[in-house]
């Protein structure tokens, strides 16, 4: 029977692991999904408690400080600090607890901000982040060098995967610290149901910056999906891009014109160029999954963002505002 502890259970991914795992019902897995109120993972003793009380033999690490943009923008010494002592909480207590696997989470923004496209998972260390987000790509890349020092000395199979941008259901939608997709559908929600009495058709909603910016985007189902494959199936210590395809890269403005779709919003689009962009692009090869998975169908972006859309306005008061 395979225990497995989900650090950071309770976040988007989390979440749709949760229901991914729900739908299944393995019958050789017990699933633990643990959020902060579980264990402060920054703090060791707490960790440790946590492994001890789960005793898992695998572990999904997700826990992590998280944001979009402007929250990294604003506090990389704290995304360094926070998640260095998580990752290594986590993984020095798997290991003196003897855990047979651990998957943890790195992200398709660590990437050098100077590289060639597409990006692979050969480049992770090729060369510094870019500025906005350095603490937490930097502690993010660390989790893959501790994966092999774990391997070189103990023979452990601790891997990662780097998602790219991640949305769906339960996501963070606070404004002042959430990824592009859940900071638009919380401020379109609120531009939709504040002055009910002014005609739609002369609100304005506001775009971050140029509008111009390119992401990959994928649902977070999709995610768990591949997750769990990941953790049932992929043996190598080197990390796992999993991502859509180069193609499916979408602007920014075109996200704000689906969501915009989802809520048929019918004012206008503007664009803020005030406020920062971030990295222009950052298109990631999902060559290495596709090669080991040829046939996995990822859900169409319009139809993904119209089910998170729905999820929030349906599930507004439970949200993460
Ligand atoms: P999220 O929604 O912010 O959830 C974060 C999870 O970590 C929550 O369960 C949270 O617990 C937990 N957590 C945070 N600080 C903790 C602490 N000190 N001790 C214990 N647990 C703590 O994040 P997410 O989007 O699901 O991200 C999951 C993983 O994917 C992260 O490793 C992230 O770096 C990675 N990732 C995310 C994206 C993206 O676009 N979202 C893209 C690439 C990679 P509470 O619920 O109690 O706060
Ligand atoms: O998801 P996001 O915040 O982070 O996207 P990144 C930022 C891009 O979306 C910028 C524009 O071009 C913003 O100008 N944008 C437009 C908005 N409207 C909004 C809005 O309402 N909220 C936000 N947040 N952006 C993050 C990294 O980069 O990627 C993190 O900083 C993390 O470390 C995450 O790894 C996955 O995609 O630019």
């Amino acid at each position: 029977m395979k225990k497995v502890l989900v650090t950071g259970g309770t976040g988007l991914v989390g979440k749709a692991l949760q229901d991914v795992i729900k739908n299944e019902q393995p019958s050789d897995e017990e699933w633990f999904f643990a959020g902060s109120k579980d264990a402060d993972l920054t703090n060791l003793v707490a960790t440790q408690a946590l492994f001890e009380k789960v005793k898992p033999t695998h572990v999904i690490h997700l826990a992590a400080m998280v944001g979009g943009l402007f929250h990294n923008m604003n506090n990389n010494l704290d995304f360094l600090r926070n998640n260095l002592l998580i990752n290594d909480h986590v993984l020095q207590t798997a290991h003196e607890l003897g855990c047979t696997k651990v998957v943890s989470c790195l992200s398709t923004c660590i990437f050098p901000d100077k590289t060639s496209y597409p990006i692979d998972e050969t480049m992770v260390h090729n060369g510094p982040p870019h500025a906005s987000n350095y603490g937490y790509s930097y502690a993010k890349r660390l989790i893959d060098i501790q994966n092999h020092a774990y391997h070189d000395k103990y023979g452990h199979l601790y891997t990662s995967v780097i998602p790219c941008n991640i949305f769906g259901p339960h996501d963070n939608y606070k404004p002042d610290v959430s990824h592009v997709i859940p900071g638009m559908i919380n401020r379109m929600h609120k531009l939709r149901t504040e002055q009910p009495d002014m005609p739609e058709t002369e609100k304005v909603f506001t775009v971050y910056g140029s509008g111009k910016p390119l992401r990959q985007f994928i649902y977070s189902l999709d995610l768990a999906k591949l997750m769990i494959w990941v953790l049932r199936n992929y043996n190598s210590v080197e990390p796992i891009v999993l991502s859509v395809d180069e193609s499916a890269e979408v602007t920014i403005y075109e996200v704000a014109e689906a969501i915009a779709k989802a809520f048929n919003f019918k004012g206008k689009l503007i664009c803020d160029t005030s406020k920062a962009d971030g990295q222009y692009k950052k298109t990631a090869s999902n060559a290495k999954l596709r090669s080991l998975l040829p046939d996995f169908k990822f859900t169409d972006f319009k139809e993904a963002i119209e089910a998170s859309v729905l999820w929030y306005t349906t599930n507004y008061d439970q949200a993460r505002n």
